[in-house]
């Protein structure tokens, strides 16, 4: 019988493109492998400043938050070449697992010393969410490099497809979605709202025109949490004449278990990349997903992608998850520097809104099914481990 080898030291490389999200992904992945799989992880990371926002810690040294940080998770920061340099034992190295997160690039310093056929380091290519079934043809796969003929390297796509990647899933998931059935869907006094989106000062002035509405003409009352508003959008709030049945609570960043617990609190989350998306799911609760733009609108089509395969498995009643994907198509494809707030959008969108609050119930129940399609599959910690374990 082959014998396993049973790799405990992770490096997680993490290069930081724009806002949270490629950190915020890493960090958990840390997390869960230290906390639930017993492995000693250093996360590089290329960007200090993300760091700090993400430990709520400012103006510390690197060596100040390690030294009061849990000691099998290790913070290091990513400068070009400095990786050999910044281990005092370059055993650290040798036979362990590398992830390059978001398909970064590796410096070549790094790949000519683990290009050794004595050394047992694999490197897996962590991609972004699959939400395209081709995915599950590419995962697992090698892939050859040329120049490098002893490293070996594999693709890993995360996703919520059956025989993918699987999704990051602590174990504390589960308690949280019986507790959210019992807490928040029986007898609705306030309809509770969270924001996190990117920030389109247009699209943010229909959102609370259309709560202000729904409030006043229908007389519900509800709490809207603004995540992380950007200075000027938090004047626009501020300065707005609400009803008095609109709460506004204004949300410094914060940790991620705090921001995991927000999300378990509210009805509705408007969620933006794919970490916040996936948070979401593990509510338990309703969520709209602003995705990600990129060029030629691809986002519209993968957007699409997702909620004809989230609708596949929901089964809502028809008027409702129509009303849901306007929802979405609305959120997503007004977000363009060129959209104007009006009157019409406002009634639109507001309507839109409304009979998700009406139908929440239903709603909610429906959306079970995803959750337990998700659950019924294992984690993505649980298949990266497993997997090189086994190789
Ligand atoms: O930051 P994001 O919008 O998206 C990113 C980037 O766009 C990036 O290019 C892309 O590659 C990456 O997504 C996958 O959103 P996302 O993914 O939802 O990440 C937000 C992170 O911030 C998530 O880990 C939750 C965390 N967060 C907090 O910890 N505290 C907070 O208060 C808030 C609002 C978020």
């Amino acid at each position: 019988m082959k014998n396993k080898q049973h790799y405990y030291k992770y490096h997680i490389f993490c290069k930081v493109i724009d806002n949270y999200g490629d950190f915020g992904v890493c960090f958990r992945l840390a997390k869960q492998l230290v906390s639930e799989f017993n492995k000693q992880v250093i996360l590089w990371v290329d960007n200090e400043n993300i760091l700090q926002k993400f430990l709520l810690v400012n103006n510390k040294e690197i060596q100040q938050i390690n030294a009061e940080h849990n000691q099998n998770l290790i913070f290091k920061i990513w400068t070009k070449f400095n990786v050999i340099n910044s281990l005092n034992n370059n055993d650290f190295l040798n036979n362990s697992i590398i992830i390059e997160a978001f398909c970064c690039d590796l410096d070549c310093e790094l790949l000519d010393y683990i290009n050794n056929e004595n050394n047992k380091t694999i490197l897996i290519s962590l991609d972004y969410l699959g939400l395209e079934k081709w995915i599950l043809d590419c995962h697992l796969l090698p892939s050859f490099l040329n120049y490098y003929k002893h490293i070996k390297k594999y693709f890993f796509f995360p996703s919520y497809l059956p025989n993918s990647g699987g999704l990051i899933r602590e174990k504390c998931i589960k308690k949280y979605i019986k507790k959210n059935i019992q807490n928040l869907v029986e007898n609705i006094q306030t309809f509770k709202i969270s924001l996190f989106f990117y920030q389109q000062p247009q699209l943010l002035l229909t959102f609370i025109n259309a709560i202000n509405y729904i409030a006043k003409k229908h007389k519900i009352n509800i709490e809207i949490n603004f995540c992380d508003l950007s200075k000027d959008n938090l004047n626009t709030v501020q300065n707005y004449n609400f009803d008095s049945l609109v709460k506004c609570n204004f949300i410094h960043f914060l940790s991620q278990n705090d921001y995991d617990n927000l999300l378990q609190n509210c009805h509705l989350n408007f969620v933006r990349g794919e970490d916040s998306l996936i948070r979401a799911f593990w509510s338990n609760n309703l969520f709209i997903w602003q995705i990600y733009q990129q060029q030629n609108d691809i986002h519209l089509q993968k957007l699409n992608d997702f909620l004809n395969y989230y609708f596949s498995i929901t089964n809502f009643d028809t008027n409702l998850q129509t009303n849901l994907q306007n929802l979405f198509l609305f959120w997503n494809k007004n977000n363009y520097n060129n959209y104007q707030n009006s009157e019409n959008n406002t009634i639109f969108f507001a309507d839109l809104l409304l009979n998700i609050i009406k139908n929440y119930a239903n709603i909610f129940a429906k959306n079970q099914s995803w959750l337990n399609f998700l659950n019924n599959q294992n984690s993505l910690c649980y298949n990266l481990t497993n997997f090189v374990d086994n190789l």
